[in-house]
Formats: structure tokens, sequence, C-alpha cells
């Protein structure tokens, strides 16, 4: 049986080797970096060495007044090297200000900047509200009660300052938090300065780096390979190796990914095969309409029968092929009955049943497989399963195409009953890990009595329809040629409802279809019908 592929390791397993540059540039880059005298590296082992502990990546740039992602990278390389460090990947959260808040930290508060902006005798609030930081100044300017609007004088409102002086206390607190001192702020000045997006809390990765094992503040670049020079040479003696890391994830291969609905059906083929079933043929997706229809006994003036339900073919409009001998027979169980039937009682029509079309479900391969059997003297108990495309003209919704694929499975032997199929339907749902199964009388042109099945779904806290199925007439068996007393018990479902339900999808587009986003199927898991269904691969595990 195929295996699905294995599940993709989790993103975190990827950060020992995801490179932006790519290993050959690095590697140089790097040898010269770490060797470089005061390069971040260098400079980062002397302050591990005088630490007690170890530091964090963050404050080291802060020090060495170098980019937080030159300590990363510095970080990173030393850890290829091996042990020299241990680095624990830490997220912190810091108070940064936003670029407004840059800018006033430098400039001053807009309110600031009006007060600053209101001469002695005072100024036109219509030209104050021209400047810049008119708007937001004046009305912080006026709650913090600096300024006064005169609405008398003549030429319009002016403004005036109330107080001599005032202390820009937003700017002080954005320049404490420029030095570090957000802590000293209290929660209430934080969270109003957070309200006017001038200060944000932002969440750093930054590395706490501690000695390693192999720690030395003098790096000896570790050898990776044991060159034929060395063993010729022995040096391979006093040379360091980098340790083996019998741990790092194998990079896979790229490999080819079964959609999902491949994965589904494979396991339906695995539970119809350990069930003793054999594959029927169903590499035709044209049909006759006697095959698809007259052969299982359902009227040519039936509603299934015509445009809107079916695609019919322009070209090749009709089946030229069709075995005569058994075409009157069906002929005439439509037409007069017989068998102990008395028929629909219709003027049966040739041409109706040469009508070429795209098949609306396999059972159209079981009636040329079963006619087969029924060609084989004397009759052998058979047991066939059908998995592949059919169409249908239906309205389109979200979980409705125009075609999909019929999962089918049959039972030819003397003496079947419904109690043969219920118990054959229990054992197939029971191999899907379905247990709760409720039948339901329905009715099909083809199988008299017919059963919708239901299974109690705990996932959906509902009962869910898994299937039809039903007894094949005797109308449509006995014109075959099968002997009297076989009867032939037979189901269906869909593939594309268990691989949705299983795979959480809700909409069929995005299983089936040009809407399908590759990354689900290359990130969808290996499919074990039996087992509990998995939630989904969130967006960032892809
Ligand atoms: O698949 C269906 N439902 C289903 C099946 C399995 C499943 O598994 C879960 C993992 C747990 C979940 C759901 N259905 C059949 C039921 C409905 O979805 C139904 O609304 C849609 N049906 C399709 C046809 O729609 C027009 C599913 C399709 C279907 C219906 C009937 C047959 C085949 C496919 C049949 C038959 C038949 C009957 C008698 C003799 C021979 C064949």
């Amino acid at each position: 049986m195929e295996q699905g592929p294995r599940w993709e390791p989790s993103p975190e397993c990827h950060s020992q080797d995801d490179d932006t540059l790519g290993p050959a540039l690095r590697l140089d880059t790097f040898k010269m970096a770490v060797h470089a005298p005061g390069s971040v590296a260098e400079l980062l082992l002397r302050r591990l060495e005088a630490s007690d502990g170890g530091l964090d990546s963050a404050e080291l740039a802060a020090e060495l007044g170098v980019e937080h992602q030159a300590v990363v990278g510095a970080v990173k390389s030393l850890q290829a090297l091996g042990e020299v460090i241990e680095a624990e990947l830490r997220s912190t959260k810091r108070w940064e200000l936003t670029s407004e808040g840059e800018e006033i930290a430098r400039e001053g508060s807009h309110e600031a900047r009006v007060f600053r902006s209101i001469p002695p005798e005072g100024l036109a609030q219509s030209e104050l509200m021209r400047l810049p930081s008119g708007k937001v100044g004046f009305s912080k300017a006026m709650s913090n009660k600096w300024i006064r609007v005169d609405k008398s004088t003549a030429d319009g409102p002016r403004v005036f300052r109330v107080v001599d002086s005032m202390e820009d206390e937003v700017q002080r607190r954005l320049q404490m938090v420029q030095r570090g001192q957000a802590e000293k702020l209290g929660e209430k000045e934080r969270s109003e300065l957070r309200k006017r997006k001038l200060l944000a809390e932002v969440t750093l990765k930054t590395y706490w780096v501690s000695k390693g094992s192999a720690f030395s503040t003098s790096i000896s670049k570790q050898e990776t390979e044991l060159s034929p020079e060395m063993i010729s040479s022995g040096s391979w003696r006093d040379r360091p190796f980098k340790p083996y890391n019998f741990l790092a994830q194998g990079v896979l291969p790229d490999s080819g990914h079964l959609h999902p609905l491949l994965k589904v059906r494979s396991q339906f083929r695995q539970i119809f095969l350990e069930m003793g079933f054999t594959e029927m043929p169903t590499d035709n997706f044209i049909e006759s309409s006697f095959w698809n229809f007259d052969a299982l006994f359902q009227p040519q003036q039936h509603p299934a029968r015509d445009q809107h339900d079916t695609f019919f073919l322009r070209d090749p409009a009709e089946a030229l092929q069709l075995p005569m001998d058994y075409v009157q027979r069906v002929k005439r169980t439509h037409s007069q009955g017989g068998y102990g039937s008395q028929g629909y009682k219709y003027n049966w029509k040739l041409d109706e049943a040469r009508k070429n079309l795209l098949r609306t479900h396999t059972t159209s391969a079981s009636a040329r497989v079963l006619y087969r059997l029924a060609q084989k003297k004397p009759f052998t108990p058979a047991k066939y399963f059908s998995i592949d495309r059919v169409f249908r003209n239906e309205t389109l919704d979200a979980t409705h195409l125009a075609e999909f694929h019929q999962i089918e499975g049959v039972v030819a032997d003397h003496g079947l009953t419904l109690g043969h199929l219920m118990g054959v339907l229990r054992e197939f749902f029971t191999k899907l890990g379905i247990t709760q199964l409720r039948f339901k009388p329905a009715y099909n042109p083809y199988t008299e009595p017919s059963m919708e099945v239901f299974s109690y779904h705990p996932g959906l806290k509902k009962w869910v329809e898994v299937g039809n199925s039903g007894v094949f007439r005797p109308e449509m068996l006995l014109p075959m040629g099968l002997p009297e007393n076989v009867s032939v018990i037979a189901w269906g479902l869909s593939l594309e409802r268990p691989t949705m339900i299983k795979y959480c999808i809700n909409n069929i587009r995005e299983l089936v279809g040009h809407k399908v986003n590759l990354q689900m199927v290359y990130n969808s898991p290996l499919c074990r019908l039996d087992a509990k269904p998995r939630p989904p691969p969130t967006q960032e595990a892809a």
C-alpha cells in the first residue's frame, strides 16, 4: 500500500539549518567574520568570558552599539561551530517608540509646540490650527490648561497662554523610554502614550547566550570532514572536530505529494481488498444510456435521464456496439415486464438507449461486470468494488461539483438478503472507524429494497448520511442471465465527503479544482480513516 508522506517536521526544527545566504557563501563570510579581530563574535566570546552565567543578545547589541541582527548572526555562526556556546531563544517584551514617538522625543510634543508658538499677544486660532501640530496640540494644550481661547476678539477667536512655562512631560517620558527606562514610567503614563500611538510593546526574540561545553575565546575552526590528507598526514590527531549531530534532521528530498483524495482512495481500496473485493474496470467516463440507465431497469422517462441531471454527448452521440440479445431482453422487461414483473408498460426506444453520456454513477460499471459474470456458467459468487469519477449536471454548492468520485461495493451470491447488506455495510464502515450506523428506507430505480445509511459523527455531533444501498431488482439481474436464486446487494458513497470530513475542509473547492492551495496538498498528513480526525495544519505551521 503506498504510504502518505511523513508529517512535515515542525518549523522550529528548521532553525538549525534555515539560511538565507546558502551554506557555501555563509561559511566563508563567517569564517572570515568570526576570526576577524574585534568581530561581533569575538567580542561576544570575550564578554561571555567576563560575564558570570551568560548574556542577553539585545543588551550586548546595545552595549556594542551594533544592530541586534548582527549579534544574532554571530550567535548562529558560533552555534554552527559546535558546543562553543549555548544559545536559548527567548522572547522578551519591551517598550519601543513608534516613529511619531521618535519624532516627539526629538522635537517635543504637539501641545508643547503649540504652546511655544503662542506669542504673549496671542495668536489667531485659525492661524494656530494651520501649524503642523496645530490640531492635536491645541486640544491637548487646552486640556492641560496651558492656553485659553478668547472668542470675543474682533478678528475671530484668539489663543493666549495661561501659564508662563510648562513641562513637556510627554517628551520627557518618551526620552526615558529611549534611554531604556520605560519601566520607570507608571502603567497609567505608559498606557496614555500607547493610546496616543507614541509607544508600542514589541516582542523581541533575543538569545540568552552562555558558555558551551567547548567554550573558548579563541575560536579554532572545528573540522567537519576527515580528509584523505588529514589521515595520510596524521594531522587529524590534533585537529578539533565538530561533534557529529546524530539528531540533525535530514533535508527532506523533494518528493511528490499525493492529493488527499488519492490518500483516502487508497485507504478505501485497502479496505475493499482486505474484504476480498476485486476492483472493477472503470476506465470509461463516457457511457451509453443503455449501461448507465436501461440495464439498471431505470425507465427512459426517468427525470435523471434528462439534460438537467445528465451530461449527454453531441459527439460521439451514439453507442454503436450493444449486446443485442441482451438489449432485447431489457427492452421487453421495460416495455412489457417479465420474470414476475409487470415492467413499466411504455414504448422503449433503442435510440434513447444508444445515447452517449458522461456516466452519472459507477453502477454502470457494476452492470457491465454483473452481465459478464452472468455469462460465466455455472454462476460463481463475486465481490466487486469501484472508485472513480462520475458526472452529474447538478446545482453547484459548497459540497457539490459537477463531478465527484463514487465508491461502490457489489456482492453477488445465492440468497443474499437485506440482512446480508446490513452486515456487509457494518463490516465496511467499521473499517472506516464508523461503528454507529442507522439504516433509513430509501428509493433507487435499480434496487428494491433500498436504504440510506447514516452514522453518528462525534466531531460534528450529528447523524451524517454516509451512503446509499440496496438489493438490485430482478428486472435488472435476470435479463442479464443470472440464475433465479442469485441476488446482488450493493452500496455507494462519495470519496469527497469522507475526505472533506477527514481533512476538515468545508468547501469542496478547497479540495478539488483550480482554487486548490497546493500547500494544503503538501501539508496534508497521512490519512488513517479509522484514526481520530486531526486538526488542520495551521498556516504558520505550513
Ligand atoms: O458519501 C456520502 N456521505 C459520506 C460518506 C462517508 C463519510 O465518511 C466520514 C469519514 C466519516 C461521510 C459522508 N454520501 C453519498 C451522502 C451524502 O453526502 C449525499 O448528500 C451526497 N451523496 C452523493 C450523491 O449526491 C448526489 C454521496 C454521493 C453518493 C450517493 C449515493 C451513492 C453514491 C454516492 C450510491 C449508491 C448506490 C446505491 C445502491 C446500489 C449501488 C449504489
